[in-house]
């Protein structure tokens, strides 16, 4: 059943003329068939320079919003419509302007966890790779950065700016325990911890390295290390796996995120029957919010 599923995705790709993303969280057998396997802003620009019509964007809303922000001409599909993101929908455009009316001198810095109408508000974007670069460049002695609020003080730990970080968390992230940690350190005392900065900072003090997703590629890629201990969703210990077939990788306990799982083959290859689900955004949003993404891309080139 799923071999002639995956059969029927090939043979559609090609007579639509569509390439297949899929985020680093996804589960196995969608890394397995997708043309690309990255993070969201990775995805994004290959996207945009990819010359295929068709983007099948295996994630969560916001990621396939930011693919169309960069590719307004094609079409991207997002096969689960209700995969959504927890941390990109803590920040509504409202509740932003009224922190921005509070703090009138500080450029707001948004993480790309965040949504296509949120985006539009700010001054630029950021990923967790570069998020410390664009706060120092932000012309202003004092950044909102939001939505997450690990990220805005691991952030804040290296700035002399002044940074007002708004009070939100990935639930996935957040929620990882330490105590489970502590146990895999102990079985892998020779491992390298590695963890993503939307974790707690008593995480980070047990980290080797705290780093994204593209962060965690490159370190393993630069270590010497043979055992990686990966505190981030479980999908990337399969795309290290895949990576890197020489090297051993544990997930460091039950990091798992719902809404990264519900995209399915099948869903696939339904998105490819009717070119839907479809992202689509307003126009004036898109362009505000292109603004945000583009800037990010001008600090850190
Ligand atoms: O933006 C991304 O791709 C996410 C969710 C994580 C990361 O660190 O790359």
């Amino acid at each position: 059943m799923e071999e002639s599923v995956i059969r029927e995705i090939y043979r559609l790709k090609s007579e639509k003329d569509a390439v297949i993303l899929a985020h680093c969280y996804q589960p196995p057998e969608i890394q397995d068939i997708a043309d690309h396997v990255g993070d969201s802003l990775q995805l994004s620009r290959i996207a945009a320079s990819t010359d295929v019509s068709v983007i099948v964007f295996c994630g969560v809303r916001f990621m396939a919003e930011t693919a169309h922000i960069l590719s307004p001409d094609k079409t991207i599909l997002l096969p689960e419509p209700i995969a959504g993101c927890p941390l990109a929908d803590c920040i509504d455009v409202p509740t932003l302007r009224s922190m921005q009316a509070m703090f009138p001198d500080s450029l707001t810095v948004l993480y790309v966890n965040s949504s296509a109408d949120v985006k539009a508000e700010s001054y630029a974007c950021c990923t967790s790779a570069n998020a410390l670069e664009v706060v120092e460049s932000a012309p202003s002695d004092s950044v909102i950065f939001a939505p997450d609020r690990n990220l805005g003080t691991f952030i804040s730990r290296k700035s002399d700016k002044k940074i007002h970080i708004w009070n939100g968390a990935c639930r996935t992230h957040a929620v990882a325990d330490i105590q489970d940690i502590k146990r895999h350190i102990e079985e892998w005392p020779d491992a390298e911890l590695l963890v993503h900065p939307e974790t707690s900072p008593e995480i980070w003090e047990l980290a080797d390295a705290v780093l994204g997703t593209g962060g965690m590629v490159r370190h393993v890629s630069n270590s010497q290390a043979t055992r990686f201990i990966i505190g981030t969703e479980e999908g990337m210990v399969y795309r290290l796996k895949t990576l890197f077939p020489d090297r051993e990788f544990i997930a460091a306990g039950r990091i798992y995120c719902p809404n990264m799982k519900v995209i399915t083959l099948q869903k696939i290859l339904d998105s490819l029957i009717n070119l839907e689900p479809a992202v689509h955004l307003d126009p004036e949003v898109r362009e505000k919010a292109y603004a945000a993404v583009a800037r990010m891309t001008e600090i850190t080139g």
